[in-house]
């Protein structure tokens, strides 16, 4: 497995991916299989795990269940350093660049580097943009920072620039989990003509035709956490 080119040539193909975020503070390890009986009938192409904290620990028994019940990329997307688990096939590795936060910009990248060491996952660096959604979100209490406006296109768009010339390989843009509002289109569209790098979208993604409106601005992979949370039926509408 190559998750990364895969996700290039996806873009290239213009094969749309969908990723399905699932917090380990939120899912009942139990239901995993029957959940991902659903997952497998629907277009989604990818997993992705974490969550802003994981009180509990649960991340790797999470993605250990995970892995018993698909063959689809796992892909841990970690709060922090507690959620790094060889049990996964890769990891976004998250600088949160629309954010002045020491800790999210490089001290927990230092601290994260000795256990990816020790790891076999495939490690995808990854610009990380947070929007207003228009509420605050998890992302922005725990990291301490501020969402970029989204009335400040260019702000977004040169930072995203700027992550691109730093090496990363992708960029996301998140309006954060259970956003008001999702991460516009012009933004999207904005963003995706400006970059060569494969683009991630997501925060408050609810509806089918909010899927569809960012795949026509140009997400190249949108992910969707809370709308399967509150109701897996959210899954019959997105089938194969
Ligand atoms: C959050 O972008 C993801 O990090 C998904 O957000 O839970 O609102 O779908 P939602």
């Amino acid at each position: 497995m190559n998750i990364y080119q895969d996700i290039v040539s996806a873009k290239k193909e213009v094969k749309k991916l969908l990723a399905v975020l699932i917090d380990p503070e939120k899912i009942d390890i139990k239901k995993i299989p029957s959940f991902f009986e659903k997952i497998h009938q629907s277009i989604a192409t990818h997993i992705f795990v974490g969550g802003s904290t994981d009180k509990n620990n649960q991340t790797e028994k999470v993605v250990s269940a995970i892995k018993k019940a698909t063959n689809l990329p796992v892909i841990l997307f970690p709060g922090d350093v507690q959620q790094i688990t060889n049990t996964a096939d890769g990891i976004l590795f998250l600088t949160l660049l629309s954010g002045r936060n020491p800790e999210y910009l490089i001290e927990q990248h230092i601290k994260a580097a000795p256990v990816l060491k020790q790891t076999d996952l495939e490690i995808i660096p990854t610009g990380y943009l947070l929007i207003d959604g228009g509420n605050e979100t998890a992302v922005q209490k725990v990291s301490h920072t501020k969402p970029i406006s989204q009335n400040n296109v260019d702000l977004i768009v040169h930072t995203a620039l700027a992550g691109q010339y730093s090496g990363k390989k992708l960029m996301y843009l998140e309006a954060g989990s259970g956003a008001t509002v999702p991460v516009d289109a012009s933004i999207i569209n904005e963003v995706k003509n400006q970059l060569s790098i494969p683009l991630i979208v997501g925060g408050g993604i609810k509806t089918k035709q909010q899927l569809k409106t960012a795949y026509q601005a140009g997400a190249d992979l949108v992910v969707i956490g809370t709308a399967f949370e509150n109701d897996e039926s959210f899954f019959n509408d997105l089938r194969k």
